[in-house]
């Protein structure tokens, strides 16, 4: 095998919480308000990330970012000191402050949409931060992100950048959370899947519950910045009616991996011939695609979006066989853990199952997928990224004493308006900007 995918998981940041604020999502609707634990949704988040590198596989950390974003309220015309922005924030409006405290780049499947230089005409990776325009709170982090990646990918022979598309409906971005890749080896050619909830202009169907978080425009415009090859380039709907009971990012449904595409009978709209398409673009390149079809018999739509079967990890380990993390909610579900095993006994590449605890994080809707962001390089440009954000030993047991020592066991909605969360959160990311050699990334460093 040559080449790599190396994952990019997002450290919790210190104000992690339950707010209610994703619309459509339904974990983050009924766990809003709970208390949450910012110290623990931390170190399960590290956890995963060290026990891949573990594996052998390439294992990356993204920073989280400033908040509560003090820079965003003095927009909307709260003024005064930081600390009394933030105060007069919760006293006018604490649905604003939550928002705009929102730990929510933990989920870096939405930090941005990645091809791989294999794939693009000019050779090199291409990266477009997601607007996130249909969430409040998210659409205020593509402006970090992009530093935050820029400052990782710092290599204009191997990187290109690109930012976030216009942020209105029409170019509704989530990232590659509704992007998967087919293909062989990692630094060869592959298939990009662009999964789409609506096509905005013409007036296609879309769901009628809850929003299309992704559009086909969007999709295109990226795939036109990142100079693909339409041979190689497939655009599918997801199915509308999945959207409206809870799958409100394509990874809730399905995920792929090399050849392989692990996915729910119902995921697309029109599955079969998606299903027709891709594998002769597949086929194009040499590869055998293997489709993995869960039946909608054996795990319904509501297993799917309770227990996150499908926003699952799969990864090929350096011995060529392919391991699917799942998050326990998958284990403790008799359906889904039922299924599972049965896979296990079929023909297909996936021979292992790693189960992790990430319950903090599945409570606000975000599962192992949603807490990582893939990308697929050589040896010369893995060779090009700032070193100090690949995981090890050292970056671990560091990581851990930095949660130990500047994050809370306990947040509360009312907890957000404390002065010394704001201190103690700028203490920590200064720091993390050291540790992780990102320079002044943040609005409070500039
Ligand atoms: O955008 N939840 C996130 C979860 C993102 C999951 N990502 C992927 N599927 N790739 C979202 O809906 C909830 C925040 C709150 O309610 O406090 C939240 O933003």
């Amino acid at each position: 095998m040559s080449g790599y995918e190396m994952n990019f998981d997002g450290l919790v940041g210190p104000t992690h919480h339950y707010a209610g604020l994703s619309y459509g999502n339904e974990a983050s609707t009924k766990y809003s308000m709970q208390i949450s634990n910012p110290k623990l949704a931390a170190k399960q988040g590290l956890l995963k990330m060290k026990a891949l590198a573990d594996l052998g596989l390439l294992q990356g950390v993204l920073a989280p970012q400033e908040r509560p974003d003090v820079s965003t309220l003095r927009d909307l015309g709260f003024r005064g000191t930081d600390h009394q922005v933030i105060a007069t924030a919760m006293r006018q409006s604490p649905g604003i402050l939550s928002a705009l405290s929102s730990a929510s780049s933990m989920w870096t499947a939405n930090a941005a949409t990645v091809s791989p230089s294999a794939d693009s005409a000019d050779g090199r990776i291409h990266f477009t931060a997601a607007n996130l325009n249909n969430k409040f709170h998210r659409s205020i982090e593509h402006t970090t992100t992009s530093r935050i990646l820029a400052a990782i990918f710092n290599h204009d022979q191997y990187f290109a950048h690109h930012a976030a598309l216009p942020p209105v409906a029409l170019f509704g971005d989530e990232g590659a959370a509704n992007h998967n890749r087919l293909g062989g080896d990692y630094d060869q050619a592959g298939v990009q899947v662009f999964v789409y909830g609506q096509q905005f202009l013409s007036g296609q169907t879309g769901p009628k519950r809850y929003p299309a978080r992704q559009s086909l425009e969007a999709s295109q415009a990226i795939a036109r910045l990142h100079q693909l090859d339409p041979n190689r380039t497939v655009f599918i709907q997801q199915n509308p009616d999945v959207i409206d009971q809870g799958v409100f990012h394509n990874d809730v449904i399905a995920v792929s991996n090399q050849q392989v595409l692990f996915y729910h009978q119902h995921a697309f709209l029109n599955q079969d011939t998606a299903l027709l398409e891709m594998k002769a673009k597949l086929a194009d390149l040499g590869h055998v695609f293997v489709p993995i079809e869960v039946p909608n018999a054996q795990v319904s739509v509501a297993d799917a979006v309770s227990t996150y079967l499908f926003n699952s990890q799969i990864l090929t380990r350096p011995d060529g066989g392919m391991s699917l993390v799942i998050p326990e909610e998958s284990r403790q579900n008799s359906a889904v853990w039922d299924y599972l095993n049965e896979m296990l006994t079929m023909d297909t590449p996936i021979d292992d199952i790693r189960i992790f605890d990430l319950r903090e994080s599945m409570r606000n809707g975000g599962g192992p997928a949603c807490l990582r962001l893939r990308v697929a390089l050589n040896s010369a440009e893995f060779n090009a990224i700032n070193p100090k954000v690949v995981m090890s030993d050292e970056l671990f047991q560091r990581l851990n004493q930095w949660v130990e020592h500047y994050y809370r066991d306990r947040l509360s909605q009312a907890d957000l308006a404390d002065p010394e969360l704001l201190n103690e959160s700028r203490h920590a990311l200064d720091e993390l900007t050291q540790i992780l050699g990102l320079g002044a990334v943040y609005p409070f460093q500039r």
